[in-house]
């Protein structure tokens, strides 16, 4: 499998409770090169730009507002299928059903404020990571 990129955000329910450290320690443990990092805050207008695929959803206004209320750090992960990896390291989106050992079931706090955020493709991780990153900030 191919060196992938993928867009990592450790949002602010994980912020907040002081568990950056904790979350990024299973990320490096899992293989994967935490190769740009920054903390900010994000607008609620900049969340939803972000969350824009999910728009129509019912629970995108709350999703926006959860992402603006505290600050979040924005990362870009490297490894070895990166994307499919990161994904397996987060957990499934609702803690209820996340595996055990997983970022969502250790520290997740419901299905709407659960952590972390993974690009779910190629095209998507490409996208996501120009988002925040300009090309210079990727340090491998
Ligand atoms: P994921 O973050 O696992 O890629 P997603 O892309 O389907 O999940 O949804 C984006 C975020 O929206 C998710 O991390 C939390 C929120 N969300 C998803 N489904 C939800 C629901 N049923 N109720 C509240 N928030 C939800
Ligand atoms: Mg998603």
């Amino acid at each position: 499998m191919a060196t992938e990129r993928t867009l990592s955000i450790i949002k602010p329910d994980a912020t907040k409770r002081n568990l950056t450290g904790k979350i990024n320690a299973k990320f490096e443990d899992a293989g994967l090169r935490i190769v740009a990092q920054k903390r900010i805050h994000l607008t609620k207008a900049q969340a939803g730009k972000f969350y824009e695929v999910h728009a129509s959803r019912p629970f995108y206004d709350e999703l926006c507002e959860f992402m603006a209320s505290g600050p979040v750090v924005v990362q870009v992960l490297e490894g070895e299928g990166a994307i499919a990896k990161n994904r397996e390291v987060m957990g499934a989106t609702n803690p209820k059903d996340s595996a055990a050992g997983t970022i969502r079931a250790e520290f997740a706090e419901s299905v709407g404020e659960n952590s972390v955020h993974g690009s779910d493709a190629p095209e998507t991780a490409k996208d996501e990571i120009s988002y925040f990153f300009a090309g210079m900030e990727l340090v491998g």
